[in-house]
């Protein structure tokens, strides 16, 4: 079994090999470069991350850009993690100075919250243009994140309707779209990952959520590495969702995979469990939160 330092590498072999596959795609260079000429034209930028990963989905690249910016941390899919660690994080960014928010973008239910938001961390900005009696000028937001974490979504349900390309996928939106809401100008843009991961507990987060195409990926290594984070904070889970005893339990993480597959009845001819088969249900039942609200980091392992 492959470790997850040596499928990263295969995947950069993989971008100088092929055509088809790309692990840092050409569009996402493009979009640095675009954040880079466009941050100048936006008041304020509104930061996607992923409530299950806070740090890991923080791309410093992106940060290097909007750092003199105004800014909202957003920690969308909050339904999906666990809502005391959530809570947790916010209290760490706000200790921070830093504003924050912990949201889902599929209800729609967080507007007035994000536009309060906005208004307090532009409230000198806004202030000089009343006093300048450009009272009424418009609001420019950039959004920015790492594929897949729910930028587009966010603008739709801020609209209130579907004007940006949304799917369960990442690399979905692949150039800038402006759209209008009210008095607010939102700037959708395309997800950015690293150019380089220098820590592969990132790189396997980002994996484990879906923000890298599982198609450069060996799925089997992602589900054997998740089996081993989740074994270690939250014990219970993998044995109550298929039913695993506890020397099950004891065995080593890829023959875990195995009797998953076995109790799920997922075999080749012969009797042998299809771990492939296996791997993909372990990582789309984590993707959905079927194994529960799932949180993967702690603030206090950041502090
Ligand atoms: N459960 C849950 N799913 C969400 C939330 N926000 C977005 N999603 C889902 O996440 C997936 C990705 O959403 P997009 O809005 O396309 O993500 P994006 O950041 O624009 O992705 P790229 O354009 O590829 O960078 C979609 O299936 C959304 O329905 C949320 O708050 N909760
Ligand atoms: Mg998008």
């Amino acid at each position: 079994m492959k470790n997850f330092e040596q499928t990263f590498e295969q995947a950069a072999a993989n971008n100088v090999n092929s055509k088809s596959i790309h692990w840092f795609p050409g569009h996402m260079m493009k979009t640095l470069r675009l954040m880079a000429r466009e941050i100048k034209n936006v008041d304020v930028v509104l930061v996607l991350l992923d409530a299950r990963i806070p740090y890991s989905s923080q791309n410093p690249e992106i940060e290097e850009i909007i750092k003199n910016k105004p800014k909202i941390y957003i920690l969308n899919k909050r339904d999906l993690a666990d809502s005391s660690i959530t809570d947790q994080w916010i209290k760490y960014f706000k200790s921070k100075g830093m504003g924050a928010l912990a949201i889902n973008s599929k209800t729609g239910k967080n507007n007035k919250l994000i536009k309060n938001q906005i208004n307090r961390e532009l409230k000198e900005l806004l202030e000089y243009r009343q006093n300048r009696g450009i009272d009424g000028a418009r609001i420019r937001v950039m959004m920015v994140g790492i594929p897949n974490v729910g930028k587009s979504t966010f603008i739709n349900s801020f609209a209130g309707t579907q004007r940006a390309k949304a799917r369960d996928r990442p690399g979905v939106t692949r150039g800038k779209q402006w759209i209008t809401v009210d008095n607010f100008d939102l700037l959708d843009m395309p997800g950015v990952l690293w150019r380089k991961f220098e820590n592969q507990n990132v790189a396997a987060n980002l994996a484990f959520i879906g923000s890298i195409k599982d198609e450069i990926l060996d799925i089997e290594t992602l589900a054997v590495s998740l089996i081993d984070q989740l074994k270690k904070i939250y014990p219970d889970i993998l044995p109550q969702r298929y039913k695993l005893s506890e020397d099950d339990m004891l065995l080593d993480n890829y023959d875990i995979l195995c009797r998953i597959a076995r109790k799920r009845g997922m075999l080749l001819p012969g009797g042998v469990e299809n771990t492939e088969r296996a791997a993909v249900m372990l990582c789309d039942e984590f993707r959905s939160s079927k194994l529960g609200k799932i949180s993967l980091e702690r603030p206090a392992e950041y502090e």
